[in-house]
């Protein structure tokens, strides 16, 4: 049953050239030293990891504590994540620092701020205080809900400057969602902004927090950013803007002493059933994880320029717009907007005049601009790039040369790195010195990780194979528990086997021992008795050179249970008609073979998906299943697209 069939043959291989291997924060041997010392003791390794990358106030007692399902890491330790990320690049041998680009930020509109690590360190401590004279202190909780401004940054380490535990909300939630959101964490302060530019357009934010806080009895305070400047309803009282109780704000705070197990912050997320799950992340094992992790599978140095194009509201945003790339002292840029405004090339020119150098996306952003045309890339000078990363859903090899060849200029590593909101930072990613890259697959563990693949009984095939992804020993960076609710924590990560974590997505090893992630593992389809990923069928589709895009699912079916549908988005200028359908199918054929064929190829414009980019396979299934009941479509980022969906057919 757990054999998830590997039906894909991608045999490229990819090799560090010298050069980079030369330059590397690890070199290859560096990299083989890890590698040897994490396997022998992962915890000396990752103590080794706390020490080089995080400043500590008091050192740890014990490097783990493991009582399963439960860990604390660097128990005893003293430790600040504003002052790693802030503080200790103003003093001593990074003093340098205080007048080095921290944050580059470009607004939708055009404008642009430069905050530098002395800049930001003022505002951090600023926003602190504001935060200490409403009365926050501690161990409360603050929710965020901002576009990306740099307030979302300032208001993340102002929180973690004083110990209190922060929940950044997507902006583009509801007002429903974000109520949920703060009553369960039981929020005290939301901070918040008038409103955000996207798609060329001011969108109002304040409403949506007025409906929210409206009874919401834990929130005694909401704080404004002005942004769009467009008029907005303040409370007397509740409501402050957040520019006048800056102006009175003392520079001056010192960083709370906090233990490592203090709660650094909560991220919702949502989970196949039920209300969302608030994943709580503590201080010392994340940032270790996040900071070691960001300097170097990225490779960062101190005259990169770092995009990542995550929002805040994600864990990607978290660990790698914010917290590991401050905590290096790297320039980190924040983009506000829509990647096609007001042009199709917005991002190329972003990275032509910021001279970005290592750049970290997502595969449904690569697969959008495949299908807008090579022609926006090539209008302009790419050749400051030096990194490329990947993250969020698996990589379809047709995606990754694109990225390789267009953006990369082929001369550019592509770290597809494999991890989850629960994780914290990377758990699955090759390093760029020395891994020879696979298109389509994330190759390795980091070290310290024990990733592995099981069957349902917990047995280790042999590979090449598939199973279930399973991560066997703690690591610094994992969840700590899910906010309130133990036995939901212990049930969802640990009980499908003995003290070890099951992250919910299928994976196949090849026979490098390369892991092959398929999604989720309710995305796995079982056609005739042969467990068959959606991933690797919509490879083969998106294989087609008239397609742009496609999605993956089964619906029943009395001959063979499950029958797969393909929904499939054509690129611009080609016609969904008979003749596309059927030459799909024939390429489905040649790359995995008639049992992977299609019985079903619908045409669409768009395909639902979360607002992080990740398709709604479970939507999808209920439309595939000729259902008109849908569950909880809350996440969805354009709710047209549904109505659409149903009507497409079969030509
Ligand atoms: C970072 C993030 C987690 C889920 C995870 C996977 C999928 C993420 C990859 C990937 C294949 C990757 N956090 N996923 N990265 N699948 N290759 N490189 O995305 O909590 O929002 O999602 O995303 O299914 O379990 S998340």
């Amino acid at each position: 049953m757990a054999d998830i069939e590997s039906l894909l043959k991608e045999k490229r291989l990819f090799a560090p050239t010298r050069e980079f291997a030369k330059n590397a924060y690890w070199s290859p041997r560096q990299v083989a030293e890890s590698r040897k010392l994490a396997a022998k003791s992962p915890t000396r390794f990752w103590a080794r990891m706390a020490k080089e990358h995080v400043s500590w106030f008091r050192p740890w007692k014990k490097v783990l504590d493991w009582k399963p399902p439960y860990a604390q890491w660097f128990v005893g330790g003293k430790l600040n994540v504003s002052y790693n990320c802030l503080d200790r690049h103003l003093e001593g041998p990074n003093a340098w620092r205080r007048n080095k680009a921290a944050i580059i930020w470009e607004g939708e509109p055009g404008d642009t701020r430069v905050i530098t690590y002395g800049q930001l360190h003022r505002e951090v401590c600023q926003f602190a205080n504001v935060l200490k004279s409403l009365g926050v202190t501690k161990g409360d909780r603050v929710a965020i809900y901002l576009p990306m401004i740099p307030e979302a940054a300032v208001a993340m380490l102002a929180c973690a400057r004083i110990g209190a535990t922060h929940g950044v909300v997507f902006g583009g939630f509801s007002a429903e969602s974000l109520h949920d959101r703060i009553v369960d964490a039981g929020a005290r302060v939301v901070v918040t902004a008038d409103g955000g530019y996207r798609r060329g357009a001011a969108t109002a934010l304040k409403p949506a927090v007025d409906e929210a806080v409206a009874d919401a009895d834990c929130v005694e305070h909401v704080v404004v950013v002005r942004r769009t400047g467009e008029p907005t309803h303040m409370t007397v009282g509740r409501d402050h803007w957040w520019h006048e109780r800056m102006a009175g704000a003392s520079a001056t705070c010192p960083p709370a002493k906090l233990d490592a197990e203090h709660p650094l912050f909560i991220l919702y997320t949502s989970g196949t059933t039920g209300k969302p799950k608030g994943i709580l992340h503590t201080t010392g094992g994340y940032l270790t994880h996040v900071a070691a992790t960001t300097q170097v599978v990225f490779d960062l140095r101190d005259d990169d320029v770092y995009w990542c194009t995550a929002d805040v509201g994600w864990v990607t945003g978290h660990s790698y717009v914010v917290y590991g790339p401050l905590a290096c002292g790297a320039t980190t840029l924040m983009y506000e907007g829509v990647p096609t405004h007001p042009a199709p090339d917005r991002w190329w020119s972003l990275i032509e005049r910021w001279g970005v150098s290592v750049l970290y996306t997502a595969p449904t952003a690569i697969r959008a601009f495949v299908r807008l045309g090579e022609e926006h890339p090539k209008r302009h000078d790419l050749s400051s790039l030096r990194l490329l990363g990947s993250v969020g859903e698996p990589i379809n090899p047709e995606a990754w040369m694109w990225y390789h060849r267009v953006i990369g200029g082929k001369r550019c590593p592509i770290v597809d790195t494999w991890w989850q909101t629960e994780t914290g930072g990377i758990m699955i990613s090759p390093l760029p010195s020395s891994t020879p890259t696979r298109p389509g697959s994330a190759t390795q563990p980091f070290p310290g990780i024990d990733a592995t693949i099981l069957d349902e009984t917990g047995r280790e095939p042999k590979p090449p194979a598939g199973g279930f992804l399973a991560i066997r020993k703690p690591w610094p960076g994992m969840l700590r528990g899910i906010w309130g609710d133990k036995q939901r924590y212990e049930e969802t990560y640990w009980s499908k086997w003995k003290n070890i974590y099951f992250p919910g997505d299928g994976a196949h090893r090849d026979e490098r021992g390369y892991f092959w992630i398929m999604g989720r593992i309710d995305d796995v389809m079982n056609v005739s008795g042969h467990r068959i990923g959606t991933m690797e069928v919509e490879s083969a589709i998106v294989a087609h050179e008239k397609v742009a895009e496609a999605a993956v699912v089964g619906r029943p079916d009395d001959l063979t249970g499950t029958a797969i549908v393909a929904f499939v988005t054509p690129r611009s200028g080609f016609e969904p008609d008979r003749a596309l359908a059927s030459s799909i199918r024939d390429e489905v054929t040649r790359h995995i073979g008639p049992i992977a064929k299609p019985a079903d190829v619908r045409f669409t414009d768009a395909l639902p998906k979360t607002r992080s980019g990740k398709i709604m396979r479970r939507l999808l299934r209920d439309i595939a299943a000729g259902k008109t009941e849908m569950g909880d479509t809350t996440t969805l980022e354009d709710y047209s697209v549904l109505a659409r969906l149903r009507e497409s057919e079969e030509p």
